[in-house]
């Protein structure tokens, strides 16, 4: 077991008792403190966390306890468990496609830095295509984006994205995120319906994603709307294979 790494969870948690006391639930307090360090990177990708006994005792509060604030980060992707192995910060990114989050919020919250190069920003006529998948009158107003998403200096995505003009005016207002572009103008994405295909990457793909052609990716299709049943994105993406694995919870009924 690494000492550092315990004494580090071990600070950052007391920092946060002393800093919100009130908060009455001991595991969301464990929960936040293991997501801030790992935000941090005060823990790596691919290391391993103090057992739960460990942590249990060092903190002096419950197994049980400390099991549930483990269980909220396995099921937002921060960690992964093994086994017999015990628990790890997540290297692969670990995406829950049950949750409409926008790129830069699920690396941010990895605590990775993401950054965007863009091919296209700009605003034109809606395209037959376009149209079709988005329910627009021909003549309609978007915006479009193409740009290649990135952690840091290594990307991960390629994006084409089309908003409706009435939903985001101005093609500049987007400069990181457009979720949080949309947000700005009030039109974040309530509901989406995504779909989801293996491919091998084109040259032009791979290039861009800097691996090898015909290495396996993920087409993705989303559509999103608003409150009201308007589509306020249609973008298709499509992400490395070799990095991300996309995890759902399912439910008998
Ligand atoms: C994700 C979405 C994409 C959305 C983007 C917004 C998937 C498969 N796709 O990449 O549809 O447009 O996030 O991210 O998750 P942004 O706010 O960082 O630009």
């Amino acid at each position: 077991m690494v000492f550092g790494m315990e004494s580090i969870l071990n600070q950052e948690y007391r920092r946060l008792c002393d800093e919100s006391p009130s908060q009455p639930l001991v595991y969301l307090r464990l929960r936040q403190a293991i997501r801030n360090v790992i935000d941090r990177r005060e823990i790596e990708p691919g290391h391993a966390l103090p057992s739960e006994r460990e942590l249990a005792q060092s903190l002096g509060i419950s197994r049980v306890t400390v099991r549930k604030a483990l269980a909220g980060l396995v099921e937002e992707g921060l960690l992964t468990q093994r086994h017999g192995a015990g628990t790890f910060v997540a290297e692969r990114i670990v995406k829950p496609i049950s949750r409409l989050t926008s790129f830069t919020e699920d690396l941010r919250a990895r605590g990775l830095n993401p950054r965007s190069e863009f091919f296209e920003r700009g605003i034109g006529e809606v395209t037959p295509e376009e149209a079709m998948a988005m329910n627009l009158s021909p003549g309609t107003a978007v915006v479009r984006l193409h740009r290649v998403r990135y952690a840091g200096d290594e990307p991960l995505a390629i994006e084409r994205s089309v908003v409706p003009a009435s939903a985001l005016p101005d093609p500049s207002l987007v400069r990181d995120s457009l979720y949080e572009a949309l947000e700005a103008r009030g039109c974040r994405p309530r509901r989406a319906l995504q779909r989801l295909r293996a491919v091998l990457l084109t040259a032009q793909h791979a290039h861009l994603l800097h691996v090898s052609p015909g290495s396996a990716g993920l087409a993705i299709e989303r559509r999103s709307f608003l409150d009201d049943g308007r589509i306020v994105e249609f973008t298709s993406s499509w992400y490395r294979g070799d990095v991300y694995d996309f995890v759902a919870e399912l439910h008998a009924e």
